[in-house]
């Protein structure tokens, strides 16, 4: 492969990201989910042009009516002359790219807009996990001169945690009628949660779910200096999303004047910095030469007691700082 032909390329489409063209940027987020040997060049040229956008995450239960929610707060935002980018998360959907899935096509009526850019991004591809090619493309669009950048992702396992874990203020939204369902989100959620939002509070059961999160939040035994609001939605009658950015706003503040915000991006680069040395020590330990020859022999003798794990990954990965480049 011709590295000079990369760099070159790389090169110019981040020239292009950097004033804002659309065409560039998705092809950039194209080239970082499907090659892995460009992230680093991509990442590194794009990394000290961002850091001025305002992260969002939404997450929430399938169905909830987050897709509904963000479609409106573009809305908002855009009455504000604000420019949004937004990355759709579905770990569920096999389509990626600039596929444009299920109900989402409703927020796709802003597609048109130069001031809004939208992605989705589902599991196929992504060697280094969805999380980070969504955290990419996050700043992607933040050196794009996007101001807010919205990122919706399904569910509440693991990996979507990690996902709004990248969020300066995270929203979930939940639907009415989970009976117990709120209990049985309560893990990771409560943790996690700045905002709520009861989104089809159309619906009979809204005000008793409002009431259950309220007394989640009660049970918390050290009530944290934020204690998350709860915002009432209808999405699909233009109803509350104006209050639901008023408070993301005070969210914000908040974050800002108690100095959280710059804890929160300072933790977020760390998790980063230990994401991608992990990567690196992983492909190391992986070495696929070392695997066939070297690394098998080793493991049979660990496994005959001759020499013991640790010595192993001494030799896999010495301590000394250099000796593994
Ligand atoms: N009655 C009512 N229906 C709503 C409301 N908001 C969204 N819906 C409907 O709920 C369904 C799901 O909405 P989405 O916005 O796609 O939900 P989602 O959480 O993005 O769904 P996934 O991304 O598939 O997890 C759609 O049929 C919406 O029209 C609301 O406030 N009231
Ligand atoms: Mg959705």
């Amino acid at each position: 492969m011709d590295n000079s032909g990369i760099d070159g390329r790389v090169a110019t489409l981040t020239e292009r990201l950097l004033r804002g063209d659309r065409r560039a940027a998705g092809r950039l987020i194209s080239t970082i989910e499907d090659d892995s040997a460009s992230v680093e060049q991509i990442m590194r040229a794009v990394y000290p042009h961002t850091g001025q956008a305002y992260v969002v995450g939404l997450t929430g239960p399938p169905g909830a009516g987050k897709s509904t929610v963000v479609d409106e707060l573009i809305r908002v935002l855009r009455e504000s002359e604000l420019r949004v980018g937004v990355v759709a998360v579905d770990p569920n959907s096999p389509f990626t790219g600039g596929a444009i899935l299920g109900d989402r096509i409703r927020m796709m009526r802003h597609a048109a807009d130069p001031g809004v850019f939208i992605r989705s991004m589902g599991a196929r591809g992504h060697l280094g996990g969805l999380a980070v090619a969504a955290f990419n493309t996050a700043l992607l669009l933040d050196a794009m001169g996007m101001d807010i950048i919205l990122v919706e992702s399904v569910g509440v396992g693991q990996s979507e945690l990690e996902i709004t874990g990248a969020a300066d203020t995270t929203v979930v939204v939940i639907p009415p009628g989970m009976g117990d369902g709120v209990q049985a989100i309560k893990a990771g959620i409560m943790e996690i949660a700045d905002v709520f939002v009861v989104n089809k509070a159309d619906h009979p059961q809204a005000e008793r779910t409002v009431a259950d999160i309220r007394e989640l939040l009660r049970m918390d035994p050290s009530p944290p200096d934020w204690l998350p609001p709860i915002v009432r939605t209808v999405a699909t009658q233009n109803q509350g999303v104006d209050e639901l950015w008023r408070v993301v706003q005070r969210h914000r503040q908040y974050l800002e004047q108690s100095g959280e915000l710059r804890r929160r991006r300072k933790r977020r680069v760390e998790r980063e910095i230990v994401g991608i040395a992990e990567v690196r020590l992983r492909a190391q330990v992986l070495n696929p030469k070392l695997a066939t020859t070297e690394f098998e022999t080793m493991i049979d003798q660990a496994a005959e007691r001759k020499i013991d794990p640790y010595q192993v990954v001494e030799r896999v990965v010495p301590r000394s700082s250099d000796a593994g480049r």
